[in-house]
């Protein structure tokens, strides 16, 4: 079996499932939300990590049908915890799109579908792009973001500062959020040059107007220099790490 074949496997028996990682507020330290993760329950290695096959999905075109799963999936989701009276109007969740589903000409109305099928609002789903799919094809991206932010749906930068792009794209490209990588926040109180990067953008995100999430908050450090900051969300351990639908739902009754 090779894993392509596998994964065929996988999508017919629907062996995926999510799990959601809370978006916590910096200043009242409140589940704003959470970012929605794939996981692949393998019949015989178990859980496999994304990065095992997330690849295989996008070279495959498996992704499309993935995609489509997943949107679908998290809005049930959504609708589910706001007829607990467990989500409200404000809530989203936040879910990752790779460049070939984001290119796929049917993607908007697909997510536009999705909504509609749950009945909710658009302002329920952000969506997490990277700097991969911007400098694959800035017009198209653009146009892209733009019809999706007329409906209201919100859009991410994920591993804001990894990629391969400049910074003037940030003028160009419609965004609501940036999502400061990990990998700029694990050394943040002991290297200097980690902690002028992480101002530079909180300072630039206040003039352009974007909303900033801290990603990989493990420890009190990490929490107490955000909090000192403009920084509106946090996700990281400290908090949670990713947690199964039944484990998040706990943790919204605890807000409740
Ligand atoms: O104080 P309490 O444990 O109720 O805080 C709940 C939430 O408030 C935390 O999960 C966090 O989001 C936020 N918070 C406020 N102050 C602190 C702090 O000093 N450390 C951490 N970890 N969280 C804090
Ligand atoms: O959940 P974890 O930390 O193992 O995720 C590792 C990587 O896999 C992250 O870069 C994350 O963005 C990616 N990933 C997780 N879930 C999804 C998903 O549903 N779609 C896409 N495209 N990537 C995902
Ligand atoms: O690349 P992306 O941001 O989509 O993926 C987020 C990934 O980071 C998740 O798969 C999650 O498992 C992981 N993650 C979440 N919080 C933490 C954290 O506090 N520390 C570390 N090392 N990884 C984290
Ligand atoms: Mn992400
Ligand atoms: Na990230």
């Amino acid at each position: 079996y090779s894993l392509e074949n596998e994964l065929r496997t996988a999508v017919a028996q629907q062996q995926f499932f999510l799990v959601f990682q809370p978006q916590v507020g910096v200043q009242d330290g409140m589940i704003q939300g959470a970012e929605v993760l794939i996981r692949w329950r393998h019949p015989e290695k178990g859980i496999v990590p994304p990065f095992e096959f997330i690849p295989v999905l996008e070279s495959s075109g498996l992704i499309q049908e993935v995609g489509h799963w997943l949107i679908r999936e998290a809005c049930r989701y959504i609708r589910i915890w706001q007829d607990l009276g467990l989500w409200h109007d404000e809530a989203w969740l936040s879910v990752n799109v790779s460049p070939n589903q984001f290119y796929n000409p049917l993607f908007v109305e697909d997510v536009l579908d999705a909504l509609k099928e749950s009945k909710l609002a658009p302002t329920c789903l952000e969506l997490e792009i990277t700097e991969g799919i911007v400098i694959r094809d800035t017009e198209n991206t653009i146009k892209k973001l733009e019809l999706l932010r007329s409906h209201g749906i919100r859009v991410a930068m994920d591993d804001f500062g990894t990629g391969y792009s400049s910074l003037s794209y940030l003028k160009r490209i419609p965004l609501d959020v940036l999502k400061i990588d990990q990998s700029f926040v694990r050394d943040i109180n002991i290297d200097r040059t980690d902690k002028a990067i992480v101002e530079a953008i909180l300072s630039m995100s206040k003039y352009l107007g974007l909303e900033v999430v801290a990603e990989g908050i493990e420890t009190e450090e990490h929490y107490r220099f955000f909090k000192g900051t403009s920084c509106q969300r946090y996700q990281g351990y400290l908090y949670s790490p990713p947690v199964e639908c039944e484990r998040f739902e706990d943790m919204l009754r605890e807000r409740v």
